[in-house]
């Protein structure tokens, strides 16, 4: 059977107490963080961006991440969490946004209070938020717009990115979770977790929450599932440790001219035709 069956992130969230998410921005990428334990993958606006060498300021458009999104999910026996941005503009492109993506397959989406366009959250420039009522519209406009009650939208506030304090953060989740979300995410740039961790002491379980402990990295697991954290994304370190082993690589075979000290560091062919499950398409045109 070459076609995958995943679970809804619903029901992986009722599963697990902490639902560990791996950041991807293909299905190469995808299928090894499923392999490394991950029960979700985060397909990051950020990755799938640069995957292209472009900022990440919604400048692709949504079938660009729609067909990111779509085919890592095809690769996966687990659930993608599209990182969706802004929901691409208004509340009739949320509405088109989550007919397409639930339409493709896909079981959770991710939105955020930023405006459209939006720049990445760690970037210099314009972090200004959406007014508070209009994104509650926005979550409602994505539950009215899903077909299916298993369909699962994720509100992030940008409050604490955009220079906002734990107080405006948490009533922008509680409006949030009011409007309908089924998870908030708190994000925040810092290089301690003390916000997130203020946020989550003062959260009471209105919903779940979800984070990305991408500038406050020493949160072990373990620690972040005693918080009370239902999901934890780990958004772009995926792509950050290939960037480094690519440049290493290509470095190495230019200077050395050829690729015998590169060799032993290196998957083998065989390793990426296991990835591409070579053996099973060969069976469909088998004899
Ligand atoms: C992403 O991975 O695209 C995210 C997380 O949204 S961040 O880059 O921190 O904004
Ligand atoms: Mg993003």
């Amino acid at each position: 059977m070459l076609q995958r069956s995943y679970p809804s992130f619903r029901s992986t969230l009722e599963e697990h107490g902490l639902v560990r998410v791996a950041g991807a921005h293909h299905a190469l990428s995808g299928v090894l963080a499923q392999e490394a334990g991950f029960q979700a993958v985060w397909s990051s606006s950020f990755e799938v961006s640069a995957s292209r060498c472009l900022p990440d300021a919604s400048i692709l458009s949504m079938t660009e991440y729609l067909e990111a999104a779509a085919n890592i999910q095809k690769a996966l026996d687990i659930p993608v969490v599209a990182d969706c941005d802004t929901g691409y503009g208004g509340n009739y492109n949320v509405a088109h946004m989550v007919h397409e993506f639930e339409g493709a397959g896909i079981t959770a989406v991710c939105m955020e209070d930023k405006l459209f366009p939006k720049m990445n959250s760690f970037a210099a420039g314009d972090q200004t938020l959406l007014d508070t009522l209009a994104f509650t519209r926005k979550i409602e406009v994505a539950k009215n717009a899903q077909s299916s009650d298993e369909f699962f939208v994720i509100a992030r506030t940008e409050a604490l990115i955009s220079g906002q304090d734990v107080d405006q953060a948490i009533a922008r989740c509680k409006a949030y979770a009011l409007a309908g979300a089924d998870a908030v995410l708190i994000h925040s740039k810092k290089s301690t977790k003390d916000q997130v961790v203020e946020f989550l002491d003062r959260w009471d379980n209105r919903a779940p929450v979800v984070i990305v402990p991408t500038t406050y990295p020493d949160w072990h697991v373990d620690d972040i599932r005693k918080a009370g954290v239902s999901a934890v994304i780990y958004a772009n370190q995926g792509m950050r440790a290939a960037l480094t082993a690519l440049r290493e690589s290509y470095r190495t075979i230019y200077a050395d001219g050829d690729t015998t000290s590169l060799e032993p560091r290196i998957a083998s062919v065989r390793d990426i035709f296991d990835l591409q499950r070579m053996t099973d398409w060969q069976k469909l045109d088998a004899a």
